[in-house]
């Protein structure tokens, strides 16, 4: 049986890569930060069924003990770091916190995985928001990096870090280069699952209206379901690489709000205020990802569309609003 140690457990993405694993026939163990709130750390994993069979375990990302305790205690074949202050709008707001975890966070890591001599295979959850502002109007892996905000640029340093320990000491090291994936486990505050809650709350009359910001950027949007997938081929390839994971089709946030308010007969121009509060200092206006190296190498291609995935966010939400209501 093989062994998995995922940080970021708590998240989208580590609740749906957890029950990937599982279904594999891994054991699982996630690391979690210490919370005044136990459960909190559980509830993506509680809400798909698994909070059971998982091994939740404390450790934080700037503290490189925690990560050699870990390390030593769980002796995983794989080590999937999707840990990271992960919204891009507070980076500006703490940029020096999202610095130390999402850049240092990846250091730290790498270095507990080298210091425990561990024959260990590594992912990082590294970002399509690394283009920043776009050099080419679809991204690949030869794209040249332009971030844009103090995340992007942490997520860089995450990157080539990554590269760094694979070149310099032959880690099994691999980076997927992600764009935006989404789900109804998304966190409130990124736009596709700030719409599709307002949209169910709409719907019940339980709030009137929705107020965003840059309703222009495009985004290239899949199902994080789909995304665990290729982190998971990563590590089964005998060598390692970066590779970027897309749909190809990329929609502006207009787009999507009008998709999801339609999902439940509403009109989104009833209901959507711009407010300037929202714009970010400096924008990402449009990513498009080329996912070819990753079809081609890993038999990767996404499952779920656009349509389907904003109907799925939109119908959990009605579904959870109306239960609480
Ligand atoms: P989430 O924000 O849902 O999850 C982030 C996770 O990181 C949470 O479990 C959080 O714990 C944990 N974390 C935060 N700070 C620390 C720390 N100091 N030490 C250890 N863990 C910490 O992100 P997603 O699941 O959406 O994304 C997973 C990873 O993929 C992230 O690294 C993200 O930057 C990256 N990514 C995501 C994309 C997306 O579209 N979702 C696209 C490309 C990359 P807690 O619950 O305690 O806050
Ligand atoms: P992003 O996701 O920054 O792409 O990062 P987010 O959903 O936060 O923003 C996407 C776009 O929507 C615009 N926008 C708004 N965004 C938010 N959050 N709230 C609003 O009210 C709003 N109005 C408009 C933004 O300006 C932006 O253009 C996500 C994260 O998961 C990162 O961790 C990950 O690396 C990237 O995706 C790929």
């Amino acid at each position: 049986m093989k062994t998995a140690l995922i940080t970021g457990i708590s998240g989208q993405d580590g609740a749906y890569l957890a029950q990937l694993l599982l279904e594999k026939g891994y054991h699982v163990a996630g690391m979690a930060r210490r919370c005044s709130n136990p459960d909190q750390a559980r509830a993506r994993l509680r809400w798909l069924g698994i909070a059971d069979e998982v091994e939740i375990l404390d450790g934080d990302l700037t503290d490189l003990s925690s990560l050699l305790r870990l390390l030593t205690r769980v002796r995983p074949d794989e080590v999937y770091n999707l840990g990271a202050q992960s919204f891009v709008a507070l980076s500006w707001q703490q940029p020096i916190l999202t610095g130390e975890v999402t850049g240092m966070g990846v250091f730290n890591l790498l270095e507990a995985v080298r210091l425990s001599n561990l024959p260990v295979r590594f992912y990082q959850a590294s970002s399509s928001e690394m283009f920043g502002k776009a050099q080419a109007p679809l991204q690949s892996e030869t794209t040249p990096f332009y971030p844009r905000s103090p995340y992007a640029v942490a997520k860089l340093a995450g990157h080539w870090i990554t590269v760094n320990y694979r070149e310099s000491f032959g880690l099994h090291a691999s980076s997927g280069i992600l764009f935006n994936h989404e789900s109804p486990l998304r966190g409130m505050e990124f736009v596709t699952r700030k719409i599709t809650n307002a949209v169910a709350g709409i719907k019940l009359g339980l709030n009137q209206g929705l107020e965003l910001g840059n309703l222009e950027a495009t985004r290239d949007w899949g199902h994080a379901r789909d995304y665990v997938k290729a982190m998971w081929l990563m590590m089964q390839q005998d060598s390692p690489g970066d590779y970027v994971i897309a749909t190809g089709h990329s929609v502006s946030i207009r787009s999507f709000c009008e998709i999801a308010f339609r999902h439940a007969g509403l009109d989104y121009r009833d209901h959507v205020r711009v407010n300037p509060a929202f714009f970010r200092p400096a924008e990402v206006d449009c990513l498009r990802g080329d996912a070819a190296k990753a079809h081609q190498a890993l038999g990767w291609a996404p499952q779920v569309g656009l349509e389907a995935l904003a109907a799925e966010m939109v119908e959990a939400d009605l579904h959870r609003l109306s239960r609480a209501a």
